[in-house]
């Protein structure tokens, strides 16, 4: 039986188009510089968040980890969200092998920092403080319901960060999903930043990687920084190439995600039980609770829908969230919303 995985777009496996190509990719040795497929998906990154360069890295988590240290030396410090992914879901390791330091400003329920707690945080010069240099902003919004944050904003912040001597580094992850959630191109939504990560391997549904993106200097320091980490990788343009294809034809089918998203919390919030969070979905992320006095715990309750082939993520103990993507169809939709009946 199809299994219907609804717990992150992470789990997308790549489409046949991806495997013709991954399979036929021309490759080469990348820490020279010579493969010729990633190459291409560097400059294709990078046209299209306008920026002058890209840095393809194996992973969401390394892409935020080299984009960050190669803004920041040890001791210096990044301004970010306390729901951050950076803060919260990448090991720390920003301090852990960059040193580091975090300023945790609060996230705003739509994924914002608010604009005077960010000028708050900015230390001022003075020998006892880490000198802050950076301001890390994530796009969408994972753990604030896969918000995304508007061109205004980003500006808004971007500007805080130029006047202050400092830059913007943005966690792209989902920004293509932002794009399509705001009618807006992601270039617009990177133009405040001085540099963007972004996953080829959620939405997109390329099996592995990201891009960083930014000026030619700082992804030739990137590079260094990748290389470091151990993320210099030689043949990788079979990888590259389904990112090329992901690029190519897996954007603009973003909105039917998001279309599916809607369909299925609009089920949801009609079984009783079910609490959806306020906006819930905003993108391709549909976040709810089980209502206060139910019998089952969340974990629970996917484990039971698990038994009918249902997979959902759980989030907290009475919350699951819900992630559309390119394998969910009508059909998946409908087959989750039938679980969630038979298990509450
Ligand atoms: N997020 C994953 C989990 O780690 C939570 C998911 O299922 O959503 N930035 C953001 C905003 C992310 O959501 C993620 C992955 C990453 C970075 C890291 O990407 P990977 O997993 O490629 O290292």
């Amino acid at each position: 039986m199809t299994i219907i995985d609804l717990r992150s777009d992470t789990v997308t496996q790549p489409t046949p188009a991806m495997r013709q190509a991954m399979a036929q990719a021309e490759v080469g040795d990348d820490v020279y510089g010579e493969d010729p497929t990633i190459n291409r998906l560097q400059k294709m990154a990078a046209s299209m968040l306008g920026k002058e360069a890209g840095l393809f890295v194996p992973s969401g988590t390394m892409g935020n980890l080299v984009g960050i240290l190669a803004h920041c030396g040890r001791g210096d410090e990044v301004i970010l969200g306390d729901k951050a992914h950076t803060f919260i879901f990448e090991g720390g390791g920003i301090s852990a092998l960059g040193g580091v330091h975090s300023c945790q400003v609060p996230n705003q329920t739509d994924g914002t920092l608010a604009l005077e707690d960010i000028q708050a945080a900015i230390r001022p010069d003075d020998i006892h403080q880490p000198p802050t240099r950076l301001i890390a902003l994530e796009n969408t919004h994972n753990r604030c319901g896969g918000v995304a944050l508007t061109v205004e904003y980003t500006k808004a912040v971007g500007k805080i960060a130029s006047q202050h001597n400092m830059h913007l580094h943005l966690d792209g992850a989902r920004i293509f999903n932002a794009a399509a959630g705001l009618g807006v191109s992601a270039r617009e939504l990177a133009a405040p930043a001085d540099s963007i990560t972004f996953c080829l391997s959620k939405a997109l549904c390329a099996p592995v990687g990201s891009v960083l993106c930014g000026s030619t200097e700082y992804i030739q320091r990137a590079l260094r920084i990748r290389k470091q980490l151990g993320g210099g990788m030689r043949q990788a343009g079979v990888l590259a190439a389904a990112g090329v294809i992901a690029l190519e034809s897996m954007v603009d089918r973003l909105v039917e995600d998001h279309a599916r998203a809607r369909l299925l919390a609009q089920g949801l919030a009609k079984i009783p039980g079910l609490v959806m969070d306020p906006g819930s979905p905003y993108t391709n992320m549909v976040f709810l609770s089980l209502a206060d006095g139910t019998r089952l715990t969340a974990k629970e309750v996917a484990q039971r829908l698990a038994e009918h082939s249902v997979k959902v993520g759980v989030v907290g103990p009475q919350r699951f969230r819900l992630v559309t993507h390119y394998w969910i169809d009508d059909e998946g939709v409908e087959k989750a919303l039938s679980a969630f009946s038979k298990a509450l």
